[in-house]
């Protein structure tokens, strides 16, 4: 009989580590899934997609951040695949939180990496590098070789774990592969980012549960895929001959201020925009009153006014490429969201 393979996914309590689990999961995969130790659990993601209690899903205590717990979790799930997802991923805490961002998002990387090359070098080890990497780009679109440019401590974490990750496959010979992945969005995307932060805000104003959104740069350009394809295209990376860095983008952007305008249209109401700058508000096209304003607090010191990925290398060489549309992925969080909030869930 065969054996399954193991996998073990760092951070499966967030949104890419819940539908990557589902997904080695459905290939018959063994998987190890990581969450941190907290107050309260945070299983409501992989509760949703219903493998919470799948019999070859193991959840596993773990810090990143922590040498001697990387080695131990190595050894005690002896995976063939790690996908390290485990971060602080959020660009606006990075700047309130520098020191504990390098410390999770770019040293904690290395405490994987070593323990791959003290206990079993052969593991394959796949980065999720960042498009925040490129920042303030240098070309358009951006490609595997764009010269990087990051503009906030989180990039700055994310691009040193990039560069170590390539210095552990040139070194020691190690299947380390990173995917430069674009903004990436679904119904279980935290709503501490701006498009789950602006349907649930659209479902709740259209429910008179809200009164106004107020958001920061509506117009920074993003290029927003749909999450559930892009852990696919992870997949695909540490399926690959050979290790490598790719990119995984839909080749489209558009400004924040374009997706409140789909997410309120989604939910039936079209928004007019008014004014400029930070006296800028999105009212109700019929009866005038406000939805969006606004509000400097959400500014960050220094942003990423645009960015679009060429995904080309990896349609060539993996068979990967982005299907949905952003009316698409936008409408299926508003309808998620619209659920929800009828429904009184807190997620
Ligand atoms: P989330 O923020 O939803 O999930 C991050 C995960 O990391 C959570 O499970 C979190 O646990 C865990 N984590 C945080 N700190 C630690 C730590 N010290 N030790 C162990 N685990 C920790 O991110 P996404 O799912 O959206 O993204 C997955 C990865 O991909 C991240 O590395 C992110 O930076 C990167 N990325 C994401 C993109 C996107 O558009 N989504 C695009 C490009 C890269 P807890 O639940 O306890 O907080
Ligand atoms: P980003 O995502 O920083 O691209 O990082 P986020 O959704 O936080 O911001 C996107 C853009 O929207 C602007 N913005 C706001 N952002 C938030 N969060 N809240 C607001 O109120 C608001 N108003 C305007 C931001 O300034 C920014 O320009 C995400 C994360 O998932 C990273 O982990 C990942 O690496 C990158 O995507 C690719």
């Amino acid at each position: 009989m065969q054996t399954k393979k193991r996998a073990l996914v760092t951070g499966i309590t967030g949104q890419d580590g819940a539908y990557l689990a589902e997904l080695l999961l459905e290939k018959g995969y063994q998987v190890t899934g990581t969450f941190r130790r907290s107050s309260s659990v945070n299983f409501w993601r992989i509760e949703e997609l219903g493998i919470a209690n799948h019999p070859d899903l193991s959840l596993v205590e773990y810090d990143l951040t922590d040498l001697s717990s990387s080695v131990r979790l190595i050894q005690s799930a002896a995976p063939d695949e790690v996908y390290n997802l485990a971060a602080q991923s959020f660009v606006g805490v990075s700047f309130e939180q520098p020191v504990a961002t390098a410390s999770i998002t770019g040293l904690g990387v290395v405490n994987l990496l070593e323990a791959i090359r003290i206990v079993n070098p052969a593991i394959r080890f796949y980065q999720a590098s960042t498009s925040e990497m490129f920042g303030k780009v240098q070309a358009v679109p951006q490609v595997e070789d764009t010269p990087f440019y990051p503009r906030s401590p989180y990039g700055v974490a994310k691009l040193y774990a990039h560069w170590m990750t390539v210095n552990y496959r040139e070194s020691y010979g190690i299947f380390g592969s990173s995917g430069i992945l674009f903004n990436h969005e679904s119904p279980l995307r935290g709503r501490e980012f701006v498009t789950r932060k602006i349907t649930d805000a659209a479902a709740k104003i259209v429910l008179g549960k809200l009164d106004v959104l107020e958001l920061g740069n509506l117009d920074a350009k993003r290029d927003w895929g749909y999450a559930r394809e892009y852990v696919d295209g992870m997949w695909r990376i540490l399926q690959a001959e050979q290790p490598d860095t790719y990119v995984l983008a839909t080749n489209r952007t558009e400004t924040v201020r374009d997706f409140v305008s789909m997410a309120f249209k989604g939910a039936g109401v079209t928004v007019e925009w008014t004014g400029s700058g930070e006296q800028e508000r999105g009212l109700c096209a019929r009866s005038g009153k406000e939805l969006v304003r606004v509000s400097p607090r959400f500014y960050r010191p220094a942003e990423v006014d645009l960015l679009i990925g060429d995904a080309s290398k990896a349609r060539r060489e993996l068979g990967w490429e982005a299907q949905t549309t952003l009316e698409q992925l936008c409408q299926m969080m508003v309808d998620a969201d619209l659920r929800r909030n009828q429904q009184g869930s807190s997620f």
